[in-house]
């Protein structure tokens, strides 16, 4: 092969990754009214229930934690297919239809068009602002991903520590302050009983209630679930921020410093030395907060996945007429 021809190989190979670049306003001239179209559809449903916020940001962090935010999440699962909505920790993920909804709209106005994974980053930042939360513009331009594989979902669960979470947010590009200013969103939501009744009585075999937690949350909790080998009930949910669960603010960390993490995770935070100081510096400082976490979810939906991603993006979403060519003048065998 000559120096060229493989030169000519790799610009076709590489055009469509440079394609693929996440822009703001990626739509402006391809449906110019997307973002509007999606922004409306929350508002209505935000009117109705103000819960969405915390739907969409689950959503959208399991979205992107698993290869990339690339709308692998809202994949059905099939007889012979199982997806990422049946791995464990995305049973409690909701709010699809509303995803749907905005698809639907968009596909009126500009068929074809806007992915998927676009529509949940910006409905996820649109509820944010709705929510009191800061109001931040989002690159967009992601492609819908094809593959959905619940052995893949690799979302950090409620009793990891602070260092094995980290682990998990080092693996897609964030850092130990991301995930401190991320798990913020605690700020709004539910938890079951479940994810922290192990907490409420005989923690880790010691006969008592963990001990970082406030006695009075305790007692509560308790009272509402009941214990591990008796549950009262077993969809029963608690707010994760009590104080101010629908807005978000700072308030989670003041939460924390107090003893009143709802989740084994959430307490750790406040009380392990590698994030104790960013927590404090959070609870004092709530503007400070509103922009770390405008950043934080900006760098969390910049995620792309696994190199694979790309080439799997290449052979069948992206630019399959020039894969073609590509592959007509022997580029790809
Ligand atoms: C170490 C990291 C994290 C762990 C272990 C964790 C774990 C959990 C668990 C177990 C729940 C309860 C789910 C339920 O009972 O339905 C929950 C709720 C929630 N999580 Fe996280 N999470 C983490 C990070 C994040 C991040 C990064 C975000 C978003 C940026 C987020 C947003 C939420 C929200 C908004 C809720 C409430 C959901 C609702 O009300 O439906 N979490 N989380
Ligand atoms: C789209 O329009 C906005 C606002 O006018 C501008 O900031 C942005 O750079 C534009 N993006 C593109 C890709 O044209
Ligand atoms: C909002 O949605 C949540 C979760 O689906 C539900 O539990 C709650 O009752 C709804 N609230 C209202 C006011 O409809
Ligand atoms: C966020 O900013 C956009 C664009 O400036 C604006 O149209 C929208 O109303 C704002 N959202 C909120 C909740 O303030
Ligand atoms: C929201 C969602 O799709 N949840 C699914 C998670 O997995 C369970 C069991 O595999 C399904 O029944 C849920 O519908």
């Amino acid at each position: 092969m000559t120096n060229s021809f493989v030169f000519l190989c790799l610009l076709l190979l590489l055009l469509p990754l440079v394609a693929a670049q996440l822009r703001v306003g990626f739509y402006n001239s391809t449906c110019p009214r997307a973002e509007l179209i999606v922004r409306k559809v929350i508002q209505e449903r935000f009117r109705d229930n103000r819960t969405i916020t915390a739907a969409l940001l689950r959503m959208h962090f399991h979205d992107c934690f698993v290869r990339g935010c690339d709308a692998s999440v809202l994949i059905d699962p099939t007889k012979t297919t199982p997806s990422e909505k049946d791995a464990v920790p995305n049973q409690t993920v909701r709010e699809f239809h509303l995803i749907d909804k905005a698809k639907k709209k968009l596909e009126a106005a500009c068929p074809g068009i806007v992915s998927c994974a676009d529509i949940i980053t910006l409905a996820t930042r649109d509820s944010v602002a709705l929510a009191g939360g800061p109001n931040y513009s989002v690159p967009t331009g992601r492609r819908d991903g094809l593959i959905s594989d619940p052995n893949l979902v690799d979302v950090p669960g409620p009793t990891f520590s602070v260092s094995e979470a980290l682990q998990s947010f080092t693996a897609v590009g964030l850092t130990l302050f991301d995930m401190v200013t991320l798990l913020g969103a605690h700020t709004v939501g539910v938890a079951h009983c479940d994810f922290f009744q192990d907490r409420l009585s005989d923690f880790e075999g010691t006969g008592k209630p963990d001990p970082t937690m406030d006695p009075a949350l305790v007692s509560n909790l308790f009272s509402l679930c009941g214990t591990q080998s008796r549950p009262l009930k077993h969809d029963l949910t608690t707010f994760l921020d009590r104080t101010t669960p629908f807005i978000v603010d700072n308030q989670y960390y003041n939460d924390i410093l107090s003893g009143r993490g709802i989740m084994q995770i959430d307490q750790e935070l406040a009380l392990d030395d590698s994030t104790a100081s960013f927590v404090s510096g959070f609870a004092n400082d709530a503007l400070g907060f509103q922009l770390s976490f405008a950043n934080a979810l900006s760098r969390l939906a910049l995620h792309r996945g696994v190199p694979l991603h790309l080439w799997h993006s290449m052979f069948l979403e992206l630019d399959i007429q020039l894969l073609r060519f590509a592959s007509s003048i022997g580029c790809l065998i």
